[in-house]
């Protein structure tokens, strides 16, 4: 059964800590994005750090070689714990964050599949599993597939073996946890837990899904 991961979506550094203060207890992880370091700035992990969580950057980084491990080598030197990037960029790029990743002692996931309804324009089917392949090849820790979409992750697991899955899409998107759980390794959750009137109430009754 899966590790909480709360996808920290919001807008401000107050709401961020007073989220994630409030969930601590309940969590494996904090997955930070853009929105949040657009607003907030890249500073806010030394404050998130102070909660004992791993924090997990989640950049969809998609560049060359060079780029990704420049990204890569920011993420990590702000206290980051891993980085996400894309894997259609090819093999080389995600190789350069799996390296900046393995310097730091860190981890690297790459998304395989998405779990939006769009993704099944270009990202899922046999990309998915071309993308999920060359994860494990490039020696990432593991992929990202889609809460919503369970029999792909099944699919894609059975590409990637013991690797990780990490999966968004319970809750506000429509995955369903008690089904997806016995399938990934991290289950990721943000609006359903962040906008909720408890933060901390929400993230106990998903963490009643962890191992
Ligand atoms: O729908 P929510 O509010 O529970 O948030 C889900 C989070 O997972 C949000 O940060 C979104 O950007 C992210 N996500 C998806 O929802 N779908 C994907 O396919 C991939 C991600 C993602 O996090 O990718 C990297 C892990």
């Amino acid at each position: 059964m899966p590790d909480l991961i709360l996808a920290l979506d919001v807008l401000s550094r107050e709401e961020a800590l007073s989220v994630a203060e409030a969930a601590a207890p309940h969590l494996d992880a904090i997955k930070i994005g853009y929105p949040l370091v657009l607003a907030a700035g890249l500073d806010i992990a030394a404050p998130l750090s102070e909660f004992g969580i791993p924090l997990i950057a989640d950049f969809k980084v998609a560049d060359i070689p060079n780029t990704n491990s420049l990204i890569a080598q920011q993420v990590f030197a702000a206290g980051f714990f891993a980085i996400i990037c894309q894997g259609f960029c090819g093999s080389d790029s995600v190789a350069a964050c799996v390296e900046a990743a393995d310097d730091a002692g860190g981890e690297c996931y790459v998304v395989a599949e998405m779990s939006h309804p769009g993704a099944l324009e270009f990202l899922s089917g046999k990309n998915a599993e071309l993308l999920a392949q060359m994860a494990v090849d490039a020696g990432a820790h593991g992929i990202i597939a889609p809460a919503t979409r369970p029999e792909r992750v099944q699919t894609l697991r059975a590409i990637i073996g013991d690797k990780k899955i990490l999966s968004p899409g319970v809750g506000a998107q429509g995955g369903d946890p008690e089904t997806i759980a016995p399938l990934i390794d991290g289950m990721i959750v943000g609006r359903s837990i962040y906008t909720a009137e408890d933060p901390a109430e929400a993230a106990r009754t998903y963490a009643r899904f962890r191992r």
